[in-house]
């Protein structure tokens, strides 16, 4: 517990407050808020409040003063628990992962960018050449995902639009030694669409603003983003960001991290292509669809480095096989438009995690130390997109705020409920504290058969029409008496729920309506066979590379492929799995305002994050339980040398009767509580000084035996 903060900073640990109730928690929160204390820890978790100013507390001094410190020796900070990730993986050779939380807004990606900034700032200390170009390259590849994958919405100047989970591999040394990058779901809709005051993803903005003009006029591209139908939806062509600074930052970082000047010109022409197909228009004349602007196709078969009649007919015509004959079938213009958005989004999703897998080639673990050593621990850093509520919610946000169910979920999991567990398997004595599990929502979406995805799944594959009524209807009737789940139809006089094609989902952080709209087509998310022959075809070997698949023939592609949502939930499981297998150390984030504002701790808004984070719950878990906990064979083999009554053996008829004869002896029996396998110690200062008293024991023993060697005894 960190107790050499002045009270002034209100309480440096929330287990220290004298009640545990709402209103001390909060009192406590708003007064380290208010005195520019934005750290408090839960025991080890860290809280974190926005601060929305720039903070004078990551400098280089303040990373030597958290430097291999324990987490009560400092003021609370993400430092001091990346440093607690950092030792458990040397020390103790685990596998560790530090899992930020909280809603769009809230802080998780500038809490993520500080801790690998601590991380590799206090590795390496002798500046090895290859483990410098792994920390450099690490640091480098967040400015590449973060253009590409962030946008302005309008919870978020810098919206997280894409999952990551990163693993940083360490050599015996301690030292990073390569790294793996997953990535989830990019909201790739945003591509085509941006709701009001938002904006599309940072890259284009960049393109414009900050291209020098030979490249533009390369690209035929101008400097309006309101030239451009794609990008000028949302109407917020300007932000506080700076694009064309942020352009030449970004080229520079992709050059460092090992892309070639022709990987580079292509990431820029498939942006360039993606502006000039939201420009595409299409009409008929009699009963024949055709593109209104046919100059832009050349521009576009120019950029692809293709055909000019197969980007014409990859937009206008269906390659279809009916039994042997391959025919073509004409798009109506409907589908024409279709087929251009669905391109449009493809070859964006397409770039971006081809951006991901060219990082992680270049940052997977050499074949040197590792490999020679045989020993490659992990710290892993998950920085996911928030919980969040739009004016209009749908798949995406959907499958957002499932990803951020299935995290709540792991935290009750590690932090609520195995350790409540634990002590009664133990028999320690024990209230048991009450805390909301929000396991049927996970239920709600993921069960197999009657969850969301099934459903949605299975209005997906019915052979007759699929609509998104037919899917919703399968929701009303499968869900109706779900306590989560509700629809206009089911609840006719609720005012939230406005129009026939509205449901509501009662998450763990609140209320969230989606419209059923579209959930069906981006689930089954379609591009036709045609646009990725056209693109496979391609003699820009870049650009080929991103689509092998367009190497099948028609008669070739059999296979259904797997739906969105049940990719997401695929990889969502497996992201659980992962994390669940580490030693998890958290950051709680939460948001002090809806305004940005610095000065602005708004309550009610606090509070409402506190209480779906559990933080309360977790407190009380934390404060009437025990920091450590060790076998009784395990501790004695670690401690037995402090004490006469254990040294070398004992004669006690169990080693719990030994672990409580030395405890006594050392004066911690009020500290600590012995269940039936293991001793639990309730603080970890007492940890500390058994450690303390081992290391000097140890050094005793060591002095006596040189001198036995010696042969002076
Ligand atoms: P998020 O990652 O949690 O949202 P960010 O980390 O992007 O949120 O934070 C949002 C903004 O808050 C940043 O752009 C900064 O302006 C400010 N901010 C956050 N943390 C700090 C800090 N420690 N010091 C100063 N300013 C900060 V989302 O990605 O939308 O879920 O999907
Ligand atoms: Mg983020």
């Amino acid at each position: 517990m960190a107790e050499h903060e002045s009270l002034e900073f209100g309480k440096a640990d929330f287990v220290l407050l004298d009640n545990v109730s709402m209103e001390e928690f909060m009192a406590n929160l708003k007064l380290r808020f208010e005195k520019g204390r934005i750290y408090t820890y839960i025991g080890e978790v860290v809280v974190s409040v926005n601060p929305y100013r720039a903070m004078n507390i990551y400098s280089r001094d303040v990373i030597e003063q958290y430097k291999g410190r324990e987490l009560y020796e400092r003021p609370p900070h993400l430092f001091a628990i990346a440093d607690a990730a950092y030792k458990a993986m040397k020390r103790r050779n685990k596998d560790t992962c530090i899992v930020i939380s909280g809603e769009s807004g809230a802080g998780k990606t500038e809490a993520s960018k500080y801790i690998m900034q601590y991380i590799a700032a206090i590795t390496n200390p002798n500046q090895r050449a290859e483990v410098e170009r792994v920390k450099n390259m690490l640091l480098k590849s967040n400015c590449v995902l973060e253009a590409f994958g962030n946008a302005k919405t309008n919870r978020n100047d810098n919206s997280s639009r894409f999952g990551k989970y990163m693993d940083i591999n360490f050599d015996f040394k301690g030292d990073p030694i390569g790294g793996h990058i997953n990535n989830y779901l990019l909201e790739k809709s945003r591509v085509i669409f941006q709701q009001e005051g938002e904006r599309s993803f940072h890259s284009f903005y960049q393109l414009l603003r900050g291209a020098p003009d030979s490249l533009l006029r390369s690209l035929h591209i101008q400097k309006d983003p309101k030239a451009y139908n794609f990008i000028k939806v949302g109407g917020q062509l300007k932000s506080c960001i700076n694009d064309g600074a942020d352009f030449k930052a970004v080229a520079d970082a992709m050059k460092v991290i090992g892309f070639t000047g022709d990987e580079i010109q292509t990431v820029y022409k498939i942006l360039a292509t993606i502006l000039h197909l939201g420009n595409l228009t299409f009409g008929v004349d009699g009963d024949v669809t055709l593109i209104e602007n046919t100059k832009l196709v050349s521009v576009i078969r120019e950029l692809l480095s293709t055909k000019e009649e197969n980007v014409e007919k990859a937009l206008l015509y269906r390659t279809v096989a009916t039994g042997r004959d391959v025919i073509e079938k004409q798009h109506t213009t409907q589908e024409a438009n279709y087929g251009r958005d669905a391109l449009a989004k493809a070859m964006y999703e397409r770039l971006f995690c081809w951006i991901v897998s060219r990082i992680n080639d270049i940052i997977e673990v050499r074949n040197y130390d590792a490999k020679i050593h045989g020993k490659n621990t992990v710290i892993g850093v998950l920085d996911i997109y928030g919980f969040e509520i739009f004016q209009n919610n749908s798949f995406e946000q959907f499958c957002i705020n499932y990803c951020n169910e299935k995290l709540q979920q792991l935290f009750i999991q590690l932090v609520l409920k195995q350790e409540q567990d634990e002590y009664q398997r133990e028999g320690i004595p024990w209230k048991h504290i009450d805390y909301f599990n929000n396991q049927i929502i996970v239920d709600l979406v993921e069960q197999q058969h009657k969850g969301i995805f099934a459903v949605l799944d299975e209005a997906c594959m019915n052979v007759g029409k699929v609509t998104d009524e037919v899917f919703l209807q399968g929701l009303n009737t499968k869900l109706a008496k779900h306590a989560h789940y509700t629809s206009r139809k089911l609840s006719p006089t609720d005012k939230s729920l406005e129009f026939d094609r509205d449901f509501r989902i009662r998450h763990y952080a609140g209320d969230v309506v989606y419209s059923v709209v579209g959930f069906i087509d981006k689930n089954k998310d379609t591009l036709f066979q045609d646009f990725k022959r056209l693109l496979y075809n391609s003699s820009n070997s870049v650009l080929k590379a991103m689509w092998p698949e367009g190497k099948l023939r028609i008669t070739e592609v059999t296979k259904r492929p797997l739906t969105a949502a049940t990719l997401f939930k695929n990889s969502m499981i497996s992201l659980v799995e992962n994390l669940a297998s580490k030693e998890p150390y958290y950051v709680r984030c939460i948001k002090p305002n809806d305004v940005k504002s610095p000065l602005l701790f708004e309550h009610e808004r606090c509070r409402h994050q506190v209480e779906y984070l559990g933080l309360l719950e977790n407190v009380r878990v934390r404060r009437a339980g025990f920091a450590n906990r060790q076998t009784y064979p395990r501790f004695l083999q670690r401690y037995k040398m402090i004490s006469e009554f254990t040294w070398p053996n004992h004669d006690l008829p169990s080693d719990k009767d030994a672990v409580k004869r030395l405890l006594q002896g050392c004066g911690f029996d009020h500290d600590v509580a012995y269940g039936k396998t293991k001793v639990f110690i309730r603080t970890p200062r007492t940890l500390f000084s058994l450690e303390e008293q081992r290391a000097e024991m140890v050094q005793r023993i060591v002095l006596f035996l040189q001198k036995v060697w010696r042969g002076t005894i």
